[in-house]
């Protein structure tokens, strides 16, 4: 991008708020990822979806990369800026536009915080169930950019089922009004459905319609401890049949060893290998009866060492901070991460293959398994000793990464379940997409983005 480049859109759009201080740079040009070192060349703070629109106009123009920015909480990442690129920030259009009583939909801005959207529903009576650890800190557009799942699909879905209508600014600049909140639309394509898990490399979001939902009737929350790998899946089908399940989360006691050392508290004593933390819908004593025979039969079984069933809401969210906590908990040892995910019903072979795979590459090294068995998503991350050099640690991950590829291709699984390709998977793309799936996909950028000022570099190599 040249400074003339600049003044020209200083001049074209002299209300748009632009930064380019170091401290700015690095802010804007990095996500959650620590991997590459932050280097865009300007930021952009948009105000309104004619500042978006202006600023890929400018960028078709000037032939300037753009790279998409939200909460910037992605662990692919998506919205890393390492090349001199202009990183178009939605922060500034947060705002929520609009409520609709009878469609139940809430229209809002893309840089709203996933957590303001459920504030915003609960103003209304209403749910908007999508829901993970990053709530606080991650955009709604972001969240659209990569389909993002959490720790309610095994209920609700991904972000994908919940979005009436986008408004998008694709890559030739062209604003697009997608969908418009209908329910039925069987009129051709539905582009809608092409933007969300695009990562930015089609459109940009600038308002999003979301559909909402009725709160859940009350929930409780047990943790368990399970002796066995093999036992989670017979605990899953259990509890599944028997319970109308919110959420199935499952970890490591070296998970647990982080989130503990990291300030949560101890839930149940002894030693366990794994643990699962579960909430289901209890709206009377006879779901809790059954809840409690469902935990008998598991323990009879020998399925189920232990458990706790919260008593109180803060009982509740002390058990789910133990599973929520894990990412944060994790950082500082520099977690090469994995976001796999196969059919549940592939899940009991597939999660003995990588288990062989993993204590035959990784004998040494703190391997941490955590995620949402209920929807076949893994994650699995591994921790940097610091005998090893980042660029060490990163070449024998890539290494292993590129085994359970393959193992996953053989299990008809992928590489990324919720998290995005972005630059952190772009090279495994082929082990989840066949070459003539790729270049439709290719094909498709095209059509949005014929110069790919959009994202360049991610997704695609
Ligand atoms: C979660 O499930 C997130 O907590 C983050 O998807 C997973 O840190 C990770 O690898
Ligand atoms: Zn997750």
């Amino acid at each position: 991008m040249t400074d003339h480049a600049i003044v020209d859109l200083a001049r074209r759009l002299p209300q748009l708020r632009l930064l380019s201080e170091p401290g700015d740079l690095e802010h804007y040009g990095r996500d959650w990822t620590r991997r590459w070192t932050p280097a865009p060349r300007a930021i952009a703070l948009p105000a309104s979806s004619d500042e978006v629109q202006g600023i890929v106009r400018w960028a078709n123009e000037h032939n300037v990369a753009i790279v998409p920015s939200g909460g910037r909480t992605g662990l692919s990442g998506g919205a890393v800026a390492a090349n001199g690129e202009l990183v178009l920030s939605l922060e500034r259009m947060n705002r929520v536009l609009g409520f609709d009583a009878v469609d139940r939909t809430l229209t809002v801005q893309p840089g709203i915080a996933l957590e303001a959207v459920h504030g915003a529903a609960r103003e209304h009576g209403l749910l908007y169930p999508v829901d993970f650890a990053a709530r606080g800190s991650c955009s709604i557009g972001g969240n659209i950019a990569t389909n993002a799942g959490g720790i309610r699909v095994i209920r609700y879905g991904n972000t994908r089922e919940w979005i009436a209508g986008l408004k998008v600014v694709a890559g030739n600049g062209e604003l697009l009004d997608l969908n418009r909140g209908l329910i039925k639309n069987s009129s051709g394509y539905d582009l809608r459905q092409l933007m969300i898990g695009s990562e930015g490399t089609l459109g940009i979001v600038v308002e999003a319609t979301l559909r909402l939902t009725d709160p859940p009737p009350t929930s409780q929350v047990m943790l368990l401890a399970l002796p066995t790998m093999d036992a989670l899946m017979d605990v899953f089908a259990l509890f599944r049949s028997r319970l109308s399940l919110q959420a199935f989360e499952f970890f490591t006691d070296v998970a647990l060893k982080h989130v503990l050392a990291h300030g949560a508290q101890r839930a149940i004593d002894g030693d366990h290998p794994y643990y699962v933390v579960t909430e289901f819908e209890s709206p009377d004593e006879k779901t809790q009866d059954a809840a409690l025979a469902a935990f008998e039969h598991g323990v009879e079984q020998g399925w189920i060492s232990d458990g706790v069933l919260a008593q109180s809401d803060a009982q509740a969210a002390a058990l789910w901070r133990l599973r929520e906590g894990i990412t944060e908990s994790l950082a500082p040892h520099k977690p090469y991460k994995n976001d796999v995910s196969v059919r549940i019903g592939a899940l009991p072979v597939f999660l003995h293959d990588i288990q062989t795979l993993l204590a035959r590459e990784y004998p040494h090294i703190d391997v941490v398994w955590f995620g949402h068995i209920g929807d076949g998503n893994l994650h699995i991350n591994v921790l940097k000793p610091e005998s090893l050099s980042d660029a060490d640690f990163i070449a024998q991950c890539e290494h292993v990464t590129k085994l359970l590829a393959d193992t996953l291709h053989k299990h008809g699984g992928s590489i990324s379940a919720e998290h995005g390709i972005g630059l952190v998977k772009r090279a495994y793309l082929e082990s989840t997409r066949s070459p003539a799936e790729i270049a439709l996909m290719r094909g498709i950028r095209q059509v949005f983005d014929p110069l790919g000022i959009l994202n360049p570099g991610k997704l695609f190599a």
